[in-house]
């Protein structure tokens, strides 16, 4: 990095400029560019912060090449950007798969690792410089930067691509790619396999075999690192002011969307790049439908309001779930599911161990809720019967939780054969016990009809049990309502 302030960039420069006829706003996009790196470089912890995560995303690359079987070669697309309608794109988001193992960001772009290719193991195909194209799109890295700054051994204009990848390929036994994920990327994998074997007659040698990638890299990724826990608690901290916020505003009348703005506004205002899903804001009897998404109804008194929501930090997802009365205390019957639910959670989290079964959580919040709705009356018989027959599941549809990570619903299998996992420190997982009780219900007493409650939390297995990362937001009915009471003065 260069030396001196910043700010003193900018003159000098265009003043070189006058009169030399080129474009100037050109040049000025470039020079802003420059500029924000140059002063992002004075920020305190810069360079470690590059040199860290650079060394991180090398590190992946080099754990995945080590488990790949010999003479093989892993093809790796960026997202494609989607079209949302006639020419606007949705916000593009790189694929979690891409970024985990390059820290880049930019579409139409391929990661080709090559363990044991003497010229260079890793490789990037990317989009070139073009002044023009940056003007209006934004800066690209292009393919000497990537060199540099992504640590790749080679790096090539995605335009060559069918010129140099299929002599990549060539030679190699097998290829690993995520098949069957992506129509356009299988059939592309198979033009550069054609090409290969168009010239098998002088000598050419197509791979024999074609594997998923997902298993090897997926059973990485499930293991977080302290830098991407460092992340994820980042993002759980970011989504719990924006429930803080959503309470606090919640006033009976007011529109569900009207707390989903508080959330969003939370999320943007601390750095969060988007949602990490679509945040889910149910009032009333909305709340027993478990991906309510329309957030557009009025919330009335009496109401509970469920809200489903977490922020996407740096790559990094949180999933948080709060329910709360809209006038700010329980009802009777409120309190009551609330807190089996909240006890369920409970159970669930303590069982969140490293060496135990991934079940487990889950059916210590089976059992927690069950023992609750049979002493309530709304499941009739033994606790045992009814846990035997499932009974419990006409109000408690869904799992106990899944892994988060980049993806909020994260990779990684749940069951390795048919026996459910075992938990590892580094493991991430939500906890979401809830209980739903149709507002058509008519096997229970009306007072019962139309609550849902669901209580969910991010919670990382640590060596010695578990750590919940989303902290801080109002969770037992003493917390809620006290601090709906101070936030409704
Ligand atoms: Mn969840």
């Amino acid at each position: 990095m260069g030396s001196g302030s910043g700010l003193l960039l900018i003159p000098s420069v265009n003043s070189c400029l006058q009169g030399s006829g080129v474009d100037v706003s050109l040049h000025l996009a470039s020079v802003v560019a420059s500029y924000m790196l140059e002063r992002l470089s004075h920020e305190p912890g810069f360079e470690e912060k590059m040199s860290s995560s650079f060394r991180e995303y090398k590190a992946r690359r080099k754990e995945l090449m080590a488990q790949m079987e010999p003479n093989s070669i892993a093809l790796l697309a960026a997202a494609p950007p989607r079209v949302r309608n006639n020419d606007a794109d949705y916000l593009y988001r790189q694929s979690s798969d891409f970024y985990y193992l390059t820290g880049f960001t930019e579409p139409r772009a391929l990661l080709a690792l090559i363990p044991g290719r003497k010229q260079g193991e890793v490789v990037l195909f990317c989009q070139e410089k073009d002044p023009q194209k940056e003007l209006w799109d934004g800066i690209l890295l292009g393919p000497d930067a990537a060199i540099e700054e992504l640590g790749m051994d080679d790096a090539f204009p995605i335009n060559d691509i069918d010129d140099i990848l299929p002599g990549l390929i060539e030679g190699r036994d097998r290829v690993y790619y995520a098949m069957g994920k992506d129509d356009k990327f299988d059939d592309q994998v198979m033009e550069w396999v054609k090409v290969i074997r168009s010239k098998s007659k002088l000598g050419g040698h197509p791979p024999g075999e074609f594997l998923m990638l997902d298993p090897l890299l997926h059973e990485l990724r499930l293991i977080k690192s302290k830098s991407e826990l460092k992340l994820m608690e980042q993002a759980a901290r970011i989504s719990a002011e924006g429930h803080k916020r959503a309470m606090a505003a919640c006033r009976p009348g007011c529109r569900e969307y009207e707390l989903e703005a508080e959330l969003l506004y939370a999320f943007k205002r601390n750095g969060s790049q988007a949602p990490a899903y679509t945040s889910i804001v149910a009032a009333g009897d909305n709340a027993c439908i478990l991906h309510y998404i329309e957030n557009d109804a009025e919330i009335k008194e009496g109401d509970l309001v469920l809200i489903d929501a977490g922020c996407e930090y740096q790559y990094y997802a949180s999933d948080i779930t709060r329910t709360f009365p809209a006038s700010g205390k329980f009802s009777p019957e409120q309190k009551a599911i609330y807190e089996i639910v909240l006890k369920a959670q409970e159970a669930a989290i303590d069982a969140v161990q490293p060496g135990a079964a991934w079940d487990e959580p889950h059916k210590a919040s089976v059992k927690v809720i069950t023992q609750g709705l049979v002493k309530l009356g709304l499941i009739k018989g033994t606790v045992a019967q009814a846990i035997k027959s499932e009974a419990y599941r006409d109000f408690y549809m869904h799992r106990v939780g899944h892994w988060i990570g980049m993806d909020v619903h994260d990779v990684g299998d749940y069951k390795i054969d048919d026996d459910w996992r075992l938990m590892e420190p580094g493991m991430v997982t939500t906890i979401e016990p809830g209980i739903y009780i149709a507002p058509n219900n008519r096997k229970v007493a009306k007072k019962w009809r139309g609550i849902g409650v669901r209580i969910e939390d991010d919670v990382v297995v640590t060596r010695n049990g578990n750590r919940v990362i989303s902290k801080g937001i109002p969770k037992t009915v003493a917390e809620i309502e006290s601090f709906m009471a101070e936030a409704a003065q």
